[in-house]
């Protein structure tokens, strides 16, 4: 995936067309889309293959079972033309290593979700989870930009591995923040799919990442 605008959109809306005309609208704007499950359990996954004419695709299928059916997952995803698929880490090593050994592109690991119930189960293992991600050789992992001193001790846990965050806007985080805690790039939704004009939605977005970049 490069890293030039530092923007994922994340795509969750529930038909192709849709889907199809806000990547059109923005794909020079980001470095890549996310795509999750309501627009997958809709369309098939056939729309990754869509997709992936307008740029990289991520997919965001939280892959959590059990190390053979993880493995299955995670081909089925890449056989569709994925560049990168995000997987839970709590099932444990041999559940995510056979996510590595399955994927012909990068997968990411998810340490500390971006909701408020993430703080239960999630938040005290996050840490675990991220030092899991570097020693099974993730290409990153996902932390919320919701509570950025989290995210802070995430990256100074997992080195140069790359940190995805979701939850700026909608959810009431700081792109500016996420960034200057050790993002590299943001995921954002709502806020680019739900407005109005998600073109202009994602420059706003993006001249706040320039604004945190020229901070540093
Ligand atoms: O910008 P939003 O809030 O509309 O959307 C955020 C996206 O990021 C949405 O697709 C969520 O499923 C996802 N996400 C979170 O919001 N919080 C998390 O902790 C993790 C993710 C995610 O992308 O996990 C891989």
């Amino acid at each position: 995936m490069r890293k030039e605008t530092r923007l994922i959109i994340a795509l969750d809306v529930l038909d192709a067309k849709r889907a199809v005309e806000i990547a059109e609208a923005t794909a020079s704007r980001c470095d890549a889309f996310k795509v999750n499950y309501p627009l997958v359990l809709s369309e098939g996954l056939g729309i990754v293959d869509t997709l992936g004419r307008f740029g990289d695709v991520l997919c965001d299928f939280k892959v959590a079972d059990i190390p053979a059916t993880n493995r299955l997952i995670v081909e089925q995803t890449f056989d569709h033309g994925a560049s990168g698929i995000i997987v839970h880490g709590f099932p444990g090593r041999d559940s995510l290593e056979a996510c590595l050994e399955a994927a012909q592109g990068d997968v990411f690991v998810v340490t500390a979700m971006s909701h408020p119930g993430a703080e239960r189960f999630l938040l005290p293992q996050a840490q675990q989870m991220a030092q899991l991600a570097v020693e099974v050789g993730a290409a990153g992992i996902i932390a919320g930009a919701t509570r950025p001193a989290v995210l802070h001790e995430l990256r100074e846990r997992i080195g140069s591995l790359l940190i995805l965050s979701p939850g700026v806007g909608v959810q009431g985080g700081s792109p500016t923040e996420a960034l200057r805690q050790g993002a590299d790039y943001l995921i954002v939704g709502r806020s680019i799919t739900q407005s109005g004009n998600p073109p202009k939605a994602a420059d706003e977005i993006l001249s706040q990442i320039q604004g945190a970049d020229a901070m540093v």
